[in-house]
């Protein structure tokens, strides 16, 4: 037998990688079944408050010293469209089923996927991508720094790796949504990923081969949403519940787009009959008369997509499996010159993914620290690549989309004119995790925790002319000393180390982009009105014994916690335990924040805007309402400080047409 293992045989030859002590002892227990034993012999509520020594956290020497803004920002390639007659399509045509026929080369199915396409047949797909993950070449990310040899990443589709390498951040795929004033319109999409990753232990004794690819947060069904588990290890049978998600080295996975946004599916066609359990397989494909697009309040623009193993994440994100989704449509058209006229992509629209990292200075290539279960946090900037870069600007307006990837640190992010830091400089806040708002609101910082995203307009033209600022730095203000917190608390302006992005004010050009001043309403893309719940839940986010929990009980993959019931609003309440901070991220649904520490969010706030993370920090409290559409299946809800969602605080949650009215689940 070739090199690679054949996951199917058993738990060892799941993971090749030799992880941590500390991390697989906390997976096999997991795996064993021995949380479920605790918390039913309620060890998990003795727990300590913090499982990791102080000094062990800070143990860490730092990273080698390195220099700001030596290294220009790179601007992530875009992935292509691919015709059905490219190598990567041409003997397997995209099915609504999948490929489960075994590849003798492997031994395993040629797809990893194991469910097919939800509602397959009311899109077919019209437009075809391809990447393939493997290892990065060794890739400057510094010019003080050795080449890093530690990174994976994905390239452009091609069919041979050393013409096509992969990157990271991972590509950026740019879709659109089918016209919601045209039934006949159908942008559907597949994005077929290979796994092409190393088969031997991973560079710098961190990742897992073995991937799931969630893109955050696409109203896709299960197959396609990259949910975290998959029991069977890939496994050739075909259940809907089997949560079959991954896919190994030499496999493929088709992840169907169909690029409606919710609300597509007539909830007339939802069972009634409460005896026949709605499955995958089993739901009604009708489209919605009133919207066979879907609800065009319901649009998301700013989506990202990273790898999302149960056990795994935190280690494969860090290695570089993370990347832009963006969806234009027809009002937020990527062109300035028509829609809302919002800065054209991608000269003037920057997707900016911003990270920390931590550089070993005994090995000088980048690494994670997987003892620690509070998280991890890095003491250098990664911007799209290269760390603390500086960027040339154009005198005029910009759109910039910023990710906080993390794993772990809660950001506060300013603008700062570096010759007089004393200046409090504005800019619009456009939207809040993909949502554009009802209209730009001015704002001179924002807090952005891990997984978030805002997109955010800033006129370099009228900040040069008012503030006199020849430089500008994007600056993180957050103070986040403790992995598994931050203070709340913001530092002083001005501080270089805090600087993620100089940016260069350059010439004036011409700018046909509307004023963010100007833009009174984002109609028809709008805030429905917040729905009555039918239904109220309470999730205490807390530590365990060993781990991180929801409600007492780490993740079990075998085990859907509670049921949603279709269409049917819910208001979820959560509370965090001790002094911990936990960004909590729900699949599949944009929800709404009504109250945080029991005051209702006011309609003037960013945060009253639709959101897919809620950013809690220590002690804090929100009121999360939520409504289920269109699909069927089993999807994650978890912290996402992915440190805390490998330890355990993670649960599957359920959708179908009957639901329950579990109060705790
Ligand atoms: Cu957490």
């Amino acid at each position: 037998m070739d090199s690679r293992e054949t996951p199917q045989s058993s738990n060892a030859a799941e993971d090749p990688a030799p992880s941590t002590p500390a991390l697989d002892a906390r997976r096999n227990a997991l795996k064993a079944g021995v949380g479920t034993a605790l918390v039913a012999g309620g060890q998990w509520e003795a727990g300590a408050q913090s499982v990791a020594p102080v000094a062990q956290r800070l143990s860490r020497p730092p990273s080698p010293a390195t220099r700001p803004f030596v290294d220009r920002m790179s601007i992530i390639p875009q992935l292509p469209s691919r015709p059905l007659t490219d190598p990567a399509f041409a003997s397997t045509p995209p099915s609504k089923w999948p490929n489960r026929t075994i590849n003798p080369a492997t031994k395993l199915p040629y797809e990893g996927r194991g469910d097919p396409h939800q509602f397959r047949e009311l899109a077919e797909p019209t437009v075809f991508f391809a990447m393939r993950y493997g290892a990065v070449p060794p890739v400057n990310i510094h010019s003080d720094l050795n080449p890093q040899t530690n990174f994976w990443g994905a390239n452009l589709g091609g069919h041979d790796l050393a013409l096509d390498r992969p990157v990271t951040p991972l590509p950026t795929i740019v879709t659109r949504y089918s016209d919601h004033r045209n039934p006949l319109d159908n942008k559907a999409v597949i994005v077929r990923r290979f796994n092409n990753l190393p088969t031997g232990a991973p560079s710098g004794g961190f990742g897992k081969n073995s991937i799931t690819v969630h893109t955050h947060n696409f109203h896709g069904g299960p197959d396609t949403d990259g949910g975290p588990c998959d029991p069977s290890l890939g496994a050739s049978s075909i259940d809907p519940w089997t949560q079959g998600r991954f896919f190994f080295p030499g496999q493929y996975y088709d992840y169907y787009y169909n690029m409606k946004r919710a609300g597509f599916i007539d909830p007339a066609s939802h069972s009634k009959n409460p005896l026949i359990k709605t499955t995958p397989s089993n739901v009604i494909p009708r489209l919605n008369p009133a919207m066979p697009h879907g609800d065009v309040r319901e649009t998301l623009g700013t989506l990202w997509y990273h790898e999302h193993r149960e056990g795994g994440t935190s280690a494969n994100i860090y290695k570089g499996l993370a990347g832009f989704h963006l969806i234009f449509n027809e009002y937020d058209t990527g062109d300035e010159t028509t829609g809302f006229r919002l800065p054209s992509y991608p000269k003037y629209d920057i997707p900016i993914l911003i990270t920390d990292i931590w550089v070993n200075p005994s090995t000088g290539q980048t690494e994670i620290d997987l003892s620690n279960i509070d998280g991890h946090l890095g003491d250098k900037y990664l911007v799209n690549g290269k760390i603390q870069p500086h960027f040339p600007v154009d005198k005029r307006r910009y759109r910039l989309r910023l990710l906080n990837k993390g794993p772990s640190r809660y950001q506060t992010l300013a603008l700062t004119n570096p010759a007089n830091p004393s200046q409090n400089i504005p800019f619009w806040i456009i939207s809040s995790d993909g949502n554009l708002l009802t209209k730009p609101i001015q704002a001179t910082s924002v807090r952005l925790c891990p997984a978030q995203r805002v997109d955010v307009i800033v006129d370099f033209a009228a900040i040069a002319a008012t503030f006199g600022a020849q430089t500008l730095w994007l600056e993180n203000r957050g103070i986040h000393t403790e992995p598994e917190k931050p203070t709340g608390d913001l530092a002083p302006k001005g501080i270089v180390a805090n600087a993620v992005i100089e940016f260069r004010i350059g010439a004036p050009v011409a700018d046909a982009s509307a004023n963010p001043a100007t833009i009174t309403s984002f109609a028809p893309i709008s805030l429905p009105p917040i729905p009555t719940p039918a239904v109220t839940r309470t999730f205490d986010w807390k530590t365990a014994d060993g781990g991180w929990s929801v409600n007492g009980e780490v993740v079990d993959c075998l085990k859907v916690r509670f049921w949603m019931k279709r269409g049917r609003p819910e208001r979820w309440i959560y509370n965090l335990g001790g002094g911990w901070g936990h960004p909590l991220h729900m699949h599949f649904v944009e929800g709404r924040i009504t109250r945080r520490n029991g005051v209702a969010v006011p309609a003037t706030s960013p945060a009253f805007g639709r959101v897919d993370v809620v950013d809690l920090y220590p002690g804090e409290s929100a009121e999360f309402i939520v409504t289920p559409t269109d699909y069927v299946g089993v999807y994650p809800l978890h912290c996402h400080n992915s440190v805390h969602e490998d330890y355990g605080m993670m649960l599957l949650f359920g959708v179908d047409d009957v639901g329950d009215t579990k109060a705790q689940p």
